[in-house]
């Protein structure tokens, strides 16, 4: 389902998404030819849920991020250019290059932190939604994290207080199955978590909580603007988990691309290897937005080539600043960072 908004958003999102699916194809194919080095998580198979998710946001909201982050920054304006180049280490890049992948902060576009420690972020969204409430500013505050973040007691100790103070904070849970369990697997059972279906542990709390196909753009946004509203209402915490069947290629620690997207694929997935073939037809949420798209006749499939054309001339500008950034001068090792 498309969401319901203006034809010229609909564009928008859908270049997002391509621009967080080529970012992410770029930045694997660096790490194979050994560009920069150190681990890295990618976006890929959740793009149709933090682009319209985001979209619903004030640009004065604070958010807060995990490993997985580069589309989350994407989606609120990041630079390709500067996340490109704080992801290789770059002195250009959005920290000087000491944030790196795990740990960039944007401020001027509301992440205050993002972490690689897994619920580490829960506790500081959960913190940042008590001083807007405290300041009565009227920003609120959304944590983004995956589902392997709900076994850390982190994540319960933050619901307990966030429903006791009724605190302006939106969770909303990715879950990508962990180890690579796709949605139906994940909805029936989790080996990991007592608690399921996910949205139990929240309940627990009194936090209202709601599952979403995160693959269905149409119903992120009418989920999330709800949410969004009644946290604006001052009707305290809410709860979203976002289901989507994890992307063939990060199924093993170091993500591969088979095959690079192409909007082509949308319609005809003879390229991609037999074994992924299922994921590509049925669950890849930038297909199938691309699909809805043509078929609602928002756009045409020339249009999306276009649309896609101008991404992949973006990301080749992201990539060529990047790699000319020079690393950081030894002797600044010690500016901007605390002990
Ligand atoms: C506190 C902590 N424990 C363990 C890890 C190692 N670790 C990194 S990613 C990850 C899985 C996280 O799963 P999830 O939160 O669902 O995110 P996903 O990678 O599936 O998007 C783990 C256990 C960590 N980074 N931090
Ligand atoms: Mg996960």
């Amino acid at each position: 389902m498309l969401p319901n908004v203006p034809r010229e958003r609909l564009l928008d999102f859908c270049r997002r998404m391509l621009l967080v699916r080529h970012f992410e194809e770029a930045l694997i194919g660096l790490h194979r030819e050994r560009r920069f080095r150190g681990h890295y998580h990618v976006y890929i198979g959740q793009e149709a849920t933090g682009i319209p998710a985001l979209s619903c946001l004030d640009e004065r909201d604070y958010l807060f991020t995990t490993h997985r982050n580069h589309g989350h920054l994407l989606a609120r304006g990041a630079e390709p250019g500067r996340l490109l180049a704080e992801i290789l280490g770059r002195s250009d890049g959005y920290n000087k290059g000491k944030g790196g992948s795990f740990h960039i902060a944007v401020s001027g576009l509301g992440f205050l932190h993002t972490s690689g420690v897994v619920a580490g972020i829960i506790p500081l969204a959960t913190g940042a939604a008590y001083a807007a409430k405290a300041q009565k500013t009227g920003q609120l505050s959304v944590c983004l994290f995956g589902d392997g973040a709900l076994e850390e007691g982190a994540a319960t100790e933050a619901f307990n207080i966030a429903s006791l103070w009724k605190l302006p904070v939106l969770f909303l849970c990715e879950n990508n199955g962990k180890y690579g369990r796709g949605r139906a697997v994940a909805a029936a059972q989790s080996s990991t978590m007592a608690v399921y279906p996910l949205t139990d542990l929240p309940k627990a709390y009194k936090i209202p909580a709601l599952e979403v196909n995160g693959a269905d753009a149409g119903a992120v946004y009418d989920v999330v603007s709800e949410a969004v509203r009644k946290i604006r209402r001052e009707e305290g915490p809410q709860f979203i988990e976002a289901q989507t069947v994890r992307w063939p290629g990060s199924e093993t620690n170091w993500p591969v691309v088979s095959v690079p997207t192409d909007v082509s694929l949308a319609w005809d997935v003879a390229s991609v290897p037999e074994a992924e073939q299922e994921w590509y037809r049925n669950s890849d949420p930038v297909l199938i937005f691309i699909r809805e798209l043509v078929e609602e006749r928002i756009a045409s499939r020339e249009e999306i080539s276009q649309i896609q054309k101008s991404v992949l001339e973006e990301i080749d500008q992201a990539a060529k600043f990047a790699l000319s950034s020079p690393y950081p001068a030894p002797e600044t090792a010690l500016e901007d960072v605390f002990a």
